[in-house]
């Protein structure tokens, strides 16, 4: 039996751009499903961001993983390959918040984590019997979760293929995320020793630890760092700013590796950061909390989503004069998106807000619903100001300059976020790239 692995390109086939043959990280879904296929069947596998799909493989079996993004390219693909009779399995987020859409393009959908189900899709599949639906009956135990299968990804492609996860889900619940609402309010981990043993498997000496929160059970991830400060790894990830209650933790972190972390901090507003379900980031002050991940020389990626409803035009300029004053390694600018299987999708439909429903533009790029206090126009001009605005040449050096010694590796950063974000507003925008 031969199985086809596909992640779908995010926007390329829809903006008849050419396709980018290098991207920074693989999808770890692939060899991860890979890594669970029953071990007599062939499997390969295809990241559209940096291969071509052949839409005429010799194939028995084609799974594709979707985010919302990129469910219009997944369903392409999964229509194609059926008109050529080929069985085709969909699953991610998107087909999770949405299995019966999913359906209509495929033969199977699975719901959720693919551990304890996949093996019985692919014999299912085998032996010509394929269900509609398939959903774990449990959540996975973790312990469980194999290495995955590195070995198929194209090498060259990535920055690092060294991507691995230690948890899943989150503690909390922010209404514009879907991450609860998929793990279902559970917070897993897998046992220190088995990522332990993953990472100091890995050839690359960079690690990206793909847990929506490294660092949100203290204990856990204290016995974590004590024994990855052992193998000599430089590690990125994402946590919450309650990681500053504990000293020890950072300290921790530090020592074992983290030159960077990415920090959900979405809003100056404090009835903003209530509305979503956030206030566990109200009263804290942003400034310190970077200036306290600095003196450990853990660089900060600070995320912002523009478009809450307390978001009046000034919000731009406000959020762009704090990234700079407060010397934020990087930042990361969305439009507030209502990604289905939200709270916030659910909010937005049931107040008629939708007002454009095409899943390619739900990349946090695009304004898809109405906002409340300014335009859809004013919100989007406003997005593109503040990226033009923070990666300009003197915006980087004005916001990293007092770094670039303790933190260089976020000197490569910024110029790779100013040479995608130059490219991506040259296509969306008619206005000079930079402004200053
Ligand atoms: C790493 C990551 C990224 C990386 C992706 C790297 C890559 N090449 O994949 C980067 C940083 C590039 C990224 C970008 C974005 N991301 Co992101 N990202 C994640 C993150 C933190 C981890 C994903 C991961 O690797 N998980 C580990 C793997 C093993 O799990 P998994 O993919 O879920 O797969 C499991 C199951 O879903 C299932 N499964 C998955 N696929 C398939 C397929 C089949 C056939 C089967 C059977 C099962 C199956 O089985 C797997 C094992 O159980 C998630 C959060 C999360 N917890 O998922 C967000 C997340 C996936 N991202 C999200 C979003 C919104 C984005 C952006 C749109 C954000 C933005 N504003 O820019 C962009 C998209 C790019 C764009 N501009 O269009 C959302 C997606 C929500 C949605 N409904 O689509 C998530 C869930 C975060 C959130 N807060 O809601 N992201």
């Amino acid at each position: 039996m031969r199985i086809l692995l596909i992640t779908p390109a995010w926007r390329s086939p829809f903006r008849g751009e050419k396709l980018k043959r290098k991207a920074l990280f693989p999808p770890l879904a692939l060899p991860l499903l890979a890594a669970l296929t029953p071990d007599d069947v062939e499997v390969s596998l295809v990241d559209e961001a940096v291969d071509d799909v052949d839409l005429e493989a010799d194939v028995d079996l084609v799974g594709i993983s979707a985010m919302t993004t990129q469910a219009p390219r997944a369903y392409q693909i999964a229509d194609a390959f059926r008109a050529r009779g080929v069985k085709v399995v969909l699953g991610g987020m998107h087909p999770s918040a949405r299995p019966q859409e999913a359906a209509e393009h495929c033969d199977a959908v699975v719901v959720g984590e693919a551990e304890g189900v996949w093996p019985r899709v692919v014999e299912d599949a085998r032996r010509g019997r394929l269900q509609q639906y398939y959903q774990a009956e449990t959540r996975p135990d973790l312990a469980e979760v194999p290495v995955p299968r590195r070995d198929l990804l194209n090498q060259d492609a990535y920055l690092t293929t060294g991507l691995v996860q230690a948890s899943r889900g989150c503690p909390f619940g922010c209404s514009f995320c879907t991450v609860t609402r998929f793990f279902g309010r559970t917070y897993r981990f897998r046992p220190v020793e088995k990522v332990i043993e993953e990472v100091a498997g890995l050839r690359e000496k960079l690690v990206i630890f793909v847990d929506d929160n490294i660092m949100g059970l203290p204990a856990y991830s204290k016995r974590f760092f004590e024994q990855l400060a052992e193998l000599g790894k430089t590690w990125f990830s994402q946590a919450s700013l309650t990681m500053l209650k504990d000293a020890k933790l950072l300290k921790l972190a530090a020592r074992s590796g983290c030159r960077g972390l990415f920090v959900g901090m979405e809003s100056l507003s404090q009835s903003a950061l209530q509305h979503w379900g956030k206030s566990f980031n109200t009263g804290i002050n942003y400034r310190d909390a970077i200036a306290r991940l600095h003196d450990h020389g853990i660089g900060v990626v600070g995320s912002f989503i523009f478009g809450a409803d307390e978001d009046d035009s000034g919000v731009f300029d406000r959020t762009v004069d704090f990234v700079e004053r407060a010397h934020l390694d990087a930042a990361q600018f969305s439009i507030l998106t209502p990604l289905p299987g939200t709270k916030f999708y659910e909010e937005m439909e049931r107040e008629g807000r939708l007002i454009d429903r095409n899943w390619a533009h739900y990349d946090g790029g695009h304004v898809v619903f109405r906002p409340r206090s300014m335009s859809a126009d004013r919100l989007r001009e406003g997005f593109h100001w503040a990226l033009r605005r923070v990666y300009s040449l003197t915006g980087i050096i004005r916001r990293t300059w007092d770094g670039w010694l303790r933190r260089p590796v976020f000197g490569y950063v910024n110029l790779a976020f100013r040479q995608r974000i130059g490219s991506y507003l040259r296509r969306v925008t008619k206005k000079p790239q930079w402004e200053t």
